[in-house]
């Protein structure tokens, strides 16, 4: 009787603690642009998290807000790290290629 009720136990423990952790923890996300196309950015991003821009095209591009919030260059093979600092959408393109776009959904 006290082994089934232990073994009944720890996986709703551990459940617990697993969904704490992701909580209290601000994420970091590489987002990609490759063939002039930015990737799809995750769908859960927060205040907090991090997105590493990553340019792995031979030409320049930039991660540029439409409401200027974030305006990041990105040179060839090049990297940015930027920190979501508000939450809300926020759509975004290339200065260089207007027809590369894309969008953040950040929530609190
Ligand atoms: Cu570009």
């Amino acid at each position: 009787m006290g082994l089934l009720k232990i073994s009944l136990r720890l996986p709703s423990l551990l459940a617990l603690l697993w969904a704490g952790a992701g909580i209290a923890s601000a994420g970091e996300y590489q987002l990609t642009i490759a063939g002039m196309k930015f990737a799809a950015p995750p769908a859960e991003l927060h205040v907090g998290d991090v997105i590493v821009w990553r340019n792995d095209d031979i030409f320049r591009h930039t991660a540029t807000a439409r409401d200027k919030s974030f305006d990041i260059d990105l040179p060839p093979k090049s990297e940015g790290r930027m920190t979501i600092s508000r939450a809300g959408a926020v759509d975004f393109y290339c200065r260089f290629h207007p027809t590369m776009t894309g969008k953040l959904d950040v929530r609190p």
